[in-house]
């Protein structure tokens, strides 16, 4: 008969998830987080404070750890596993998910679908200096009309003889005024279709947008297209549908299930440490019944959720993951990671509204996450709709 072992769990891996991680991932999942520990923590909390980040210098590191398109084959790109990918965003965005949307957007959402879609041309030109982080490229799909319904989107491309022109505009595009590159998608004649715009393009600028108060560490942008010409070969050849920028969000949401429990477990951390410390009534307020309540919440969330990404991560690696599954995951641990955040924010009393403490930031950050690569809403419905067949988005 098996044996209960007696040794005490660890608070910070209740579970021991880690003893599920193959040597390698462990080996990987510990060099991004001592990169973010070095190079990310010290820094982030000003980056977010001054709304900035060194955009060029952190894809040139991200290139270098070989981060940049890492699941993907060939081209430059690291060739990891899914697994692997998912563990790097989750030590990213213990960081910051601003920090997590930069690597996204450059793997998932601006080299998958030229890996996917695109040309051989298209893969050789573009890809290898996208993984060594030499070229920045941002992913335009939202339209300040068209967020949850990427499908009634205005901006538009029609031939010229055998060139494309490109009219429209794009809200909220990560990187977009940083970008060298930008995939943007537009209605044509023969469907929606995605384009490889070099934003030096005469007719395309990228307006930064300022006065967030969320994902300051992020530069988001509009992307303005007044009768851009691009060559015949600027189209990705491989898709004419929502299907193209649909099978992206695919590859982002999926390392948002990760990313999203790397921000709480840095909120339960900071959470946990400081109810040791804090010293209220002569005891530490981690002594209190109600704060070891809500530890005890916010170590099985964390838990649950990094689970239920090892999970996701595992089928993906498999073959077997379904998008509605990657809905599953970035719906239900988003909003855990929020429910976590508030929580550490409020056993950190005065200074959890302060940025010397990670939570707030966090906190605020994880409103995008809730909102951006499909609303909770959204994926709400996209579960919805897989349970009864019926359709509920219109
Ligand atoms: P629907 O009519 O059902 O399908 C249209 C075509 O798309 C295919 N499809 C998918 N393909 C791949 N993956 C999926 N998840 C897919 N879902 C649908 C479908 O088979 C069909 O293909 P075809 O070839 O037959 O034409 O689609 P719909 O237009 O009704 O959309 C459904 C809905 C609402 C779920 C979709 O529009 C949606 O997901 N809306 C949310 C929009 C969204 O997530 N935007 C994100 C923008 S990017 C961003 O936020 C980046 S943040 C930066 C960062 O990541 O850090
Ligand atoms: P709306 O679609 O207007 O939704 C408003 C509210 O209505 C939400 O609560 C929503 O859930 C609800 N709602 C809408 N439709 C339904 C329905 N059928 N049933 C029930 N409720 C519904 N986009 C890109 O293309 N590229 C990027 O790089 C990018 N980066 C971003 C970065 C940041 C910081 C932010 C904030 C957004 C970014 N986005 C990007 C845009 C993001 O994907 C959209 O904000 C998101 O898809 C939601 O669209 P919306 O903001 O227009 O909200």
């Amino acid at each position: 008969m098996s044996e209960i072992s007696f040794v005490r769990p660890d608070p910070n891996d209740f579970l021991d998830i880690d003893a599920l991680l193959s040597e390698e991932e462990v080996l990987l999942r510990d060099t991004v987080r001592n990169f973010v520990e070095k190079e990310i923590t010290p820094h982030v909390g000003e980056w977010w404070e001054e709304g900035h980040i060194p955009t060029a210098d952190l894809a040139k590191a991200f290139g270098e750890l070989g981060m940049l398109g890492m699941h993907l084959e060939g081209y430059g790109c690291a060739g990891t596993s899914a697994t692997a990918y998912g563990l790097a965003c989750m030590e990213l965005e213990a960081g910051d998910s601003g920090i997590r949307s930069f690597v996204s957007v450059q793997g998932s959402l601006a080299m998958f679908p030229i890996w996917k879609f695109g040309s051989e041309e298209q893969k050789q030109e573009w890809l290898p200096r996208m993984a060594t982080g030499e070229i920045i490229g941002c992913f335009g799909l939202t339209e300040a009309d068209s967020g949850s319904d990427p499908a009634s989107m205005r901006t538009n491309a029609r031939r010229d003889g055998s060139d494309w022109v490109l009219n429209g505009s794009k809200m909220w595009i990560t990187n977009g005024s940083v970008a060298d590159v930008a995939i943007v998608w537009a209605r044509t004649d023969e469907g929606i279709r995605g384009f490889i715009v070099p934003t030096d393009t005469p007719g395309f600028s990228a307006p930064e947008i300022k006065k967030k108060a969320s994902l300051r560490a992020s530069v988001t942008s509009e992307l303005i297209l007044d009768n851009v010409r691009l060559p015949a070969d600027a189209v990705l050849p491989g898709v004419a549908s929502m299907r193209g920028p649909l099978s992206c969000l695919n590859e982002a949401r999926f390392g948002i299930a990760f990313g999203a429990m790397g921000a709480a477990r840095s909120c339960y951390e900071t959470a946990l440490e400081y109810s040791k410390e804090r010293v209220q009534f002569n005891k530490p307020i981690g002594s209190f019944q109600l704060t070891q309540a809500k530890l005890v919440e916010m170590m099985v969330a964390v838990q649950k959720g990094t689970l239920l990404a090892l999970h996701l991560g595992r089928r993906k690696d498999a073959g077997t993951l379904t998008p509605e599954q990657i809905s599953f995951g970035k719906f239900d641990n988003v909003r855990h990671a929020l429910e976590v955040a508030r929580t550490a924010r409020s056993i950190l009393g005065a200074n959890g509204i302060t940025l010397e403490y990670p939570v707030f930031r966090h906190m605020a950050n994880l409103e995008t996450v809730y909102t951006y690569e499909g609303t909770n809403e959204i994926h709400t419905l996209v579960i919805g709709q897989s349970l009864t067949g019926l359709d509920a988005f219109a």
